[in-house]
């Protein structure tokens, strides 16, 4: 942490708007084949918000099937391999697409930091049933929404997912953060940790819950984050997940370095130099209330 403040202070926030100008001018370190491919271009929510090849998540192709993508990609996290899964919100025609990745990757946790419609513009699908008891069929996948729990920033769904093909069932944990627009960041950042929290409590308990397969990996499956492009909000998330854990394990962290890897396995992460600050911001919101800082600074 002394290394953080000291960076920080050198920086002051016009210096980390620059930081993150020059992260911006790197160029994304591989391909966009398949996302750039006609026949998949129906699958993009942005034209210009594509997936790398290296790092793309496969659907299981099934037969008659002619397209294995999706608008996803594997992010590692703090010493964890494929921690997440970041991903656009799905549009009506990726729905199927969305479970089948969800079920395929067992996902026990789906983190959504976008409300579906936002100034009028819609910005992600209603993929999954609102309404506690409500149940919809995507493709060969019926979702049963089973419990909604209203919380002041964020609510948490628990959904069962009947895959109608194999004749299994599991359960999967939505939580939906609603305060945060895009290209902005958090009224608090101390209600997003909160939030992140809660995330990371229901993930832990979940892979405890999971079947011997997954006793050797004790941070269990990918978290699926996603917002309406998979990027901004996403990789503003995804790097406080990071960075709070690199704190926790080594008592010190390192924003700059973690966006630039980040980048390289979901291009374009981070959307502004506001939510690059805001990462900052709220690692110093923690450190505060944690009371690991000195008033004095
Ligand atoms: N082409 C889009 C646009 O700027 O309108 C791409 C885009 C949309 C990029 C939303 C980022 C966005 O934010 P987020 O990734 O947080 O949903
Ligand atoms: N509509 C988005 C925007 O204008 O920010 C789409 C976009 C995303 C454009 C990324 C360019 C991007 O590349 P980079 O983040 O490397 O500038």
């Amino acid at each position: 942490l002394p290394e953080f403040m000291a960076h920080l202070g050198r920086l002051q926030r016009s210096g980390i708007h620059l930081e993150y100008v020059e992260i911006r001018k790197e160029q994304p370190p591989g391909t966009f084949h398949c996302a750039l491919a006609a026949y998949n271009q129906e699958r993009n929510r942005y034209g210009d918000v594509l997936c790398l090849d290296q790092t793309r998540v496969c659907l299981k192709t099934r037969q008659n099937e002619r397209s294995d993508y999706i608008n996803a990609s594997f992010m590692d996290g703090y010493k964890q391999k494929n921690a997440y899964i970041g991903t656009q919100g799905p549009l009506e025609k990726t729905y199927g697409d969305f479970w089948r990745m969800v079920w395929e990757q067992n996902v026990l946790v789906i983190v959504m930091t976008t409300r579906t419609n936002e100034g009028g513009r819609k910005k992600c699908g209603q993929y999954w049933p609102l309404e506690e008891g409500g149940q919809e069929v995507y493709s060969h996948m019926a979702v049963v929404n089973q419990r909604v729990d209203n919380h002041s920033h964020y609510s948490q769904t628990t959904l069962e997912l009947h895959n109608m093909e194999k004749c299994e069932q599991k359960q999967v944990t939505h939580f939906q953060y609603l305060s945060w627009p895009d290209y902005g960041v958090p009224t608090s950042a101390l209600t997003l940790i909160d939030f992140l929290g809660a995330v990371k409590r229901q993930q832990r308990q979940a892979v405890k819950g999971m079947g011997p397969q997954w006793r050797g990996h004790p941070l269990g499956p990918p978290m699926v984050v996603h917002c309406s492009a998979g990027i901004g909000r996403t990789g503003t998330f995804c790097a406080l997940d990071i960075c709070l854990s690199q704190l926790q394990d080594m008592g010190t962290l390192n924003v700059c370095q973690t966006v630039r890897w980040m980048r390289t396995q979901r291009a374009f992460t981070i959307q502004t130099p506001d939510q690059y600050y805001f990462c900052h911001n709220a690692i110093l919101e923690h450190a505060q209330r944690q009371g690991l800082l000195s008033a004095s600074q």
